[in-house]
């Protein structure tokens, strides 16, 4: 389904610190300290689109269609606060810290060996800032291969099950199979995370119902084997918030309330660099869904596009900057391998955007 109007909140500034209501001060963006002062109003009709910034102040005055605006129930999706995310509070930019379980990300010895590298990653993550920690056992980049559900279990399993006793930190599970959901949540998962937003496997929309965990769906195109080879869009932005909002709508369906879903644009996955960067370039407008905004683009490809950086180890600076261009629009949750570095440089946007150091170390 196609929308006919969508809002994108711009000129996006730090809530004052003493609120007074009886000065106009832009309007709250979903639960953080931000606030917004402008919009870009979005008509689509097919093929025809049109933008336009509308700046609220001045609009307040006038007749601009914020009618229309605020019946289509966007203003408000923009507006509200996200509740806890299995328990976890949104309302400052938290750390999701990856732990890849692929024979290639800790390979020296057999399958117990990597295990326990692996909760010791992760154990390392959640010190260093991580609120929750995303196991994978299937490796998703373009190009990778099929994994087995019997290997996929083998890898994560162990890791979930041996982590899970040792911290508080939030456990998600990356995975498109519902086995691996459903195991995975006996084992004591918080989160299911799943790049193909539950349409990978046909029991997976009915698996995390009955879970009843929280589940974050995520835009991809294709299948990761291929997906990066000729991705196809009318306009890449509208069509991965149409995407995600009808993924939003068959969870809500199937007994999955709005509250435990997370929304996430799919930086990478079957989009060309500039299909990525325009998804960045607009991550508030995600917040229209009215759902928490993820954000996953650590060493990811785009960055050695835009950066020339052929070794992801390599990539950590421009995955900072993706954070924080995030961050800066609100986006709740950062997807990211180095949490360590992550951490001190949201830190010192946060003190330094918001001009308090009430944000030193919220995650302690
Ligand atoms: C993502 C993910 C992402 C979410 C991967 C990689 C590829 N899950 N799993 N979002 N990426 N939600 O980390 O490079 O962007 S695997």
């Amino acid at each position: 389904m196609q929308r006919a109007l969508y809002v994108r909140p711009v000129g996006i500034f730090p809530a004052p610190v003493q609120e007074d209501e009886q000065v106009w001060g832009g309007l709250p963006l979903a639960g953080q300290p931000l606030r917004y002062a402008a919009v870009e109003v979005i008509e689509r009709d097919g093929p025809r689109i049109r933008r336009r910034i509308v700046a609220l102040g001045d609009a307040f005055e006038r007749d601009w269609g914020r009618h229309t605006l605020a019946a289509s129930g966007l203003m408000d999706a923009l507006g509200a606060p996200r509740p806890r995310l299995a328990g976890l509070a949104l309302d400052c930019p938290r750390i999701m810290g990856i732990v890849n379980v692929t024979p290639d990300s800790f390979s020296d010895g057999g399958r117990l060996d990597s295990a326990d590298a692996a909760i010791a990653h992760a154990l390392r993550l959640a010190e260093e800032g991580a609120e929750i920690l995303d196991i994978g056992g299937e490796s998703t980049r373009p190009g990778a291969d099929y994994v087995p559900v019997a290997e996929e279990l083998s890898r994560v399993m162990p890791v979930i099950e041996g982590l899970r006793p040792r911290t508080q930190a939030l456990i998600s599970i990356d995975t498109r199979k519902a086995e691996v959901m459903a195991r995975a949540a006996q084992a004591g998962a918080d989160i299911l995370n799943d790049v193909s937003a539950l349409t990978h496997d046909p029991q997976a929309l009915a698996v995390a119902a009955e879970a009843g965990l929280p589940v974050i769906l995520m835009h991809a195109q294709g299948d990761p084997k291929t997906m990066n080879d000729d991705p196809q869009y009318e306009d890449v932005v509208l069509d991965v918030f149409d995407f995600l909002e009808g993924r939003i709508a068959a969870c809500e369906a199937a007994g999955i309330s709005k509250a435990k879903l997370v929304a996430d644009p799919g930086i990478g996955f079957g989009k060309h660099l500039h299909h990525n960067v325009a998804v960045m370039a607009s991550l508030s407008l995600y917040h229209g869904l009215g759902v928490p905004v993820l954000l996953g683009a650590s060493r990811k490809k785009l960055i050695d596009h835009i950066s020339d950086v052929p070794n992801p180890e390599d990539r950590v600076p421009g995955s900072i900057a993706a954070a924080l261009a995030a961050a800066a629009q609100g986006v709740q949750i950062v997807r990211v391998h180095d949490v360590a570095a992550t951490r001190q440089a949201l830190s010192v946007w946060q003190a330094c955007t918001h001009g308090t150091d009430k944000v030193l170390a919220p995650w302690k």
